[in-house]
């Protein structure tokens, strides 16, 4: 450890035994499961902040309270009886690729697969706020999750807030099934938001209440987490939508321990997922010499709006050693950097993803 990291963060490769702790109790999807267009339940990454609640389902309501005309109570089956929309949507978490920063801050250590593909079944938030009657004065909608646990010194429920503008803007989903099951307890049972685009931060789980509220939100996972930050003590801008990114299902087998990959010499098809956060993804380029030349990938479109697409390339896999890069240009025109932005929180790192492989007849020599 190097004594110039800045508080919260470490400037060594080596994992603490809290990253560990973290890193069992939450988990990645596994890269090759990109090849699914809809990722299985037990496969989409998982993150929690505290401890995952024991709800029963048919106790539990929703409250609709605060600066509204009418404070109203709701039960999965009122919810459920409402509009119905079931649609694809990837979320990915803020810190996915934290743990490739030096320093880095001392949180979940993902390295590149905390992302996934849902088919989330649920009611469109705006219409429920809508009959509830929000105040004209109404600045953030606060959505309060029923885990609660110590951060940043202070005992807390999870919450997160959007403007009015978000809540109806954003497509936000009050959901209850996860490809067509009811939520599994850890993916927020019996109901939490959903806002395609965002980062998954704001898609809180075990969603209790929501509340009209005449000041800004200053809770802490608003004001104080999920802040592009360069030193504690900056106020730093907000944490929203996902950058774009691509990743490439790595080729070939895997090293037990070290996973490097080696892969037979001859054709192959390199596929892998793309997505953005602020539009459609409308290139991927991918390199197989290191970065040095680089080949348009074939990109299908996205099957919904924030649904990953999915791309190929075809290769002729030489026998050596190569490195595999993969880089998405977004309907924006935003392109994927080759090396990582730095910030405090490892925030939205969207560098392009680089997959080393040995491709050889005889595995694992050249
Ligand atoms: N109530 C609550 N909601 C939460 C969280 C949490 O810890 N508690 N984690 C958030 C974060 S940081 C992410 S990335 C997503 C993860 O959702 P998933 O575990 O269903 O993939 O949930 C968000 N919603
Ligand atoms: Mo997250």
């Amino acid at each position: 450890m190097t004594t110039d990291a800045p508080e919260g963060t470490v400037a060594t490769e080596q994992i603490t035994r809290e990253e560990l702790q973290l890193a069992t109790r939450n988990h990645g999807m596994p890269l090759e499961a990109m090849r699914y267009d809809v990722t299985p339940v037990g496969l989409h990454y998982l993150l929690v902040h505290y401890d995952i609640p024991v709800v029963d389902g048919e106790a539990w309501r929703l409250e609709i309270d605060g600066a509204v005309a009418r404070p109203t109570t709701w039960s999965l089956d009122d919810l459920r009886a409402r509009e119905v929309v079931t649609r694809p949507v990837t979320m990915e978490c803020a810190g996915n690729g934290r743990a490739r920063l030096t320093p880095r801050a001392l949180s979940q250590p993902w390295l590149l697969e905390a992302v996934g593909t849902g088919a989330w079944t649920g009611t469109p938030l705006w219409p429920l706020l809508d009959d509830a009657g929000l105040s004209s004065d109404v600045v953030d909608i606060v959505f309060t999750g029923m885990d609660a646990g110590v951060e940043g010194g202070a005992e807390q429920h999870y919450q997160r807030s959007l403007t009015p503008d978000q809540a109806r803007d954003e497509g936000a989903l009050l959901v209850y099934e996860l490809n067509g099951a009811p939520l599994p307890p850890q993916h927020g049972f019996p109901l939490r938001l959903l806002v395609p685009g965002w980062y998954g931060m704001t898609s809180v789980k075990w969603l209790s209440r929501i509340t009209a509220a005449t000041r800004p939100f200053a809770g802490y996972q608003q004001a104080q987490a999920y802040r592009f930050r360069n030193q504690p003590g900056d106020d730093g801008e907000p944490v929203t939508r996902m950058r774009v990114r691509s990743l490439m299902v790595p080729p070939g087998i895997p090293d037990f321990f070290s996973r490097a990959r080696y892969l037979r010499p001859g054709p192959v098809t390199l596929v892998g997922r793309t997505w953005s956060g602020h539009g459609t993804v409308t290139e991927v380029q991918v390199s197989v010499d290191g970065g040095s030349t680089w080949v348009d990938a074939d990109v299908d479109e996205a099957p919904a709006p924030y649904a990953w697409q999915a791309w190929r390339l075809d290769w002729d896999a030489p026998a050596g050693t190569h490195e595999l890069l993969t880089r998405a240009t977004d309907s924006t025109g935003a392109t994927q950097p080759l090396d990582h932005e730095w910030n405090l929180g490892g925030y939205a790192v969207n560098s392009v993803h680089r997959v080393g492989v040995t491709v050889t007849d005889h595995p694992p020599d050249p």
